[in-house]
């Protein structure tokens, strides 16, 4: 959603919040999302929550620089890739997440959760590899997809300052390896990319 804010120039105000500080648990943050989850957006008076819903708001209310391509057929496609990030990618996430980031420690860890989480994830880097069209998910223009994908390939450096020898950035496909670079080029990646990931 950061890096959909930035690609269509909105201007916007950021808050970042802590896990740690329970911050998505408090009262008024439930308000804005019962499921205390991030991200969420205020529009002028407007909250929405869950970030596949915020991208296709954003396009719709701001059409200037859009996320999603033209043709209706694209569209289609470029929504199901959307679903199966959030569907499929995100449960090896979860899997592996659960393990590193809310077990107390390595010796708590279940290893065949995270070989699960791994394998799943692998299996998904080469779909998205497939599904590739161009320098973009969808062509030559970085959009909707772009930016629901990338997060959870980036996040492999975070997964691996808690497992070095998790093996996933290594695991990257030829073809999205390239896109990962193209994503990284890209002018507000720096500023869109979470403090706590840098290694
Ligand atoms: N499907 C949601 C997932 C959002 C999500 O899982 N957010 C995580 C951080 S990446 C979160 O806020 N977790 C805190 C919690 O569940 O309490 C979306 O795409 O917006």
């Amino acid at each position: 959603v950061w890096l959909a804010l930035e690609h269509k120039q909105l201007s916007y105000e950021l808050r970042m919040l802590s896990f740690a500080e329970g911050d998505t648990r408090k009262p008024e943050y439930l308000k804005l999302n019962p499921r205390h989850k991030v991200p969420v957006i205020v529009d002028d008076g407007f909250v929405l929550y869950e970030s596949a819903a915020i991208l296709e708001y954003l396009d719709e209310r701001f059409p200037k620089g859009p996320l999603f391509p033209a043709e209706v057929g694209d569209r289609g496609v470029a929504r199901r890739l959307i679903r199966e990030v959030d569907s499929y990618l995100v449960s090896s996430h979860e899997k592996i997440t659960r393990q590193l980031f809310f077990k107390p420690g390595p010796e708590a860890w279940d290893v065949q959760a995270i070989e699960d989480g791994r394998e799943g994830y692998i299996a998904e880097l080469a779909h998205f590899d497939a599904a590739l069209r161009g320098d973009f998910v969808m062509g030559s223009n970085v959009g909707a997809v772009d930016y629901a994908l990338y997060p959870f390939i980036a996040t492999f450096v975070r997964l691996e300052m808690r497992k070095a020898d998790l093996g996933l950035s290594a695991s990257i496909p030829v073809k999205l390896a390239a896109w990962k670079k193209r994503m990284q080029a890209l002018p507000y990646h720096e500023k869109t990319y979470p403090p706590h990931w840098r290694g």
